[in-house]
């Protein structure tokens, strides 16, 4: 069997390296993978198909123009000037937690940045891709403050509002069965009905990542109550690494979704911004010659446009920018960058070499 197998390879081999070699000088690329279907959607259709939530001020909202915004937002606008070379070519579909991976699944949307937390059970058995980390959040609890809790292991009994098909409900379950507490979960679909739940009184908590907390609390508190009639529990009980879904399979369009976020942290590392990126194109450093594409190489690696660095930079702005103006100092819900600074100032935030 073994030896069958063998002289079959052998005997066929040379035909297969030329059809494959056929193959990807027909797609155009000199080596690497050819375009799967995902790709060649994006540029046949002009636009790229990005799947977001309903609604959380900071990471996805449409303005009162329909013009959807936030950190989440800004990683589709950087994989369309990537592969566009304009930023503004996206589609937005808004989808529940419950929607969100079929609909990648399916190709109904290119890419999810829905506030997805990576897990091995969604990089593998749902036939999905996570291609890398936005934004570094974390599970916690809003109460009002009139409740008088000042810690998570205070809620026994509690009343508490989540979405279904997120991680969230799994670690509440873990979080109570850990600390031998009891809860009374309100389970509720849609992002805007969990938080009126939650401010009408039906639930005495609502858990999800401490992002969307943030946001509920700075943005969707329905007045005369304030931001500061309501508290974020200090307890963080759970990882939530926030990251962009591809369906799995489609490695180039996978690649180019994981390069367009660490072309967004890189630049920033190496100092250039929307402001400086035209006169950083002057840059006699090999490094950002070789990011802005002056050097080229890097784009035709990727198979984009050897621009796209610039292009992102250009649009969207670098990683920093994104997260000030959207989520950080610059915008209502002034989160710091904590575990989302760059590596150079002691966080998470990495990307490999552009080289
Ligand atoms: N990161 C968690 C939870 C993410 C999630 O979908 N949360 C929902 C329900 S609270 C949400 O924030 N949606 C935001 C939106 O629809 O705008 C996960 O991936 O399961």
């Amino acid at each position: 069997m073994k030896t069958y197998l063998g002289d079959a390879m052998g005997m066929t081999k040379g035909f297969a390296v030329s059809f494959a070699a056929f193959a990807l000088s027909a797609a155009g690329f000199a080596c690497g993978a050819a375009a799967g279907p995902q790709l060649d959607g994006v540029k046949s259709r002009g636009s790229l198909n990005c799947g977001v939530g309903l609604g959380t001020a900071g990471y996805m909202l449409a303005d009162s123009q329909g013009k959807w915004k936030g950190l989440s937002v800004d990683v589709c606008r950087a994989v369309a000037a990537a592969i566009l070379g304009d930023a503004e070519k996206v589609k937005y579909v808004p989808l529940t937690s419950q929607q969100r991976f079929t609909a990648v699944q399916s190709g109904e949307v290119d890419v999810l940045v829905g506030n997805a937390t990576w897990t091995l059970t969604r990089d593998t058995a749902l036939g999905l891709d996570f291609t890398g980390v936005y934004y570094y959040d974390g599970q916690s609890f809003l109460v009002p403050k009139s409740l008088g809790v000042k810690s998570a292991k205070e809620l026994n009994g509690a009343t508490i509002c989540v979405a279904p098909g997120t991680t969230t409900e799994l670690n509440l379950a873990d979080y109570f069965r850990a600390n031998k507490m009891t809860f009374k979960p309100v389970v509720i679909e849609k992002v805007d009905e969990i938080r009126a739940a939650f401010f009408a009184g039906r639930c005495d908590v609502y858990t999800t990542d401490a992002s969307s907390l943030a946001a509920t609390r700075a943005a969707n508190v329905p007045p005369p109550r304030t931001f500061d009639d309501f508290v974020i529990l200090p307890e963080i009980i759970s990882k939530e690494p926030l990251g962009p879904v591809v369906r799995h399979g489609d490695n180039q369009f996978a690649d180019i979704v994981r390069w367009a976020l660490y072309a967004m942290v890189e630049a920033e590392e190496y100092g250039i911004d929307s402001k400086n990126v035209d006169e950083m194109l002057k840059s006699d450093n090999p490094t950002i010659k070789r990011i802005l594409g002056t050097t080229p190489g890097m784009g035709k690696a990727l198979g984009v446009d050897e621009k796209w660095v610039y292009n992102i930079v250009k649009q969207v702005g670098n990683y920093g920018e994104s997260f000030e103006r959207n989520v950080g100092k610059d915008s209502p819900l002034k989160i710091d960058r904590g575990l989302n600074r760059l590596w150079t100032q002691g966080g998470l935030q990495y990307a490999p070499p552009i080289r």
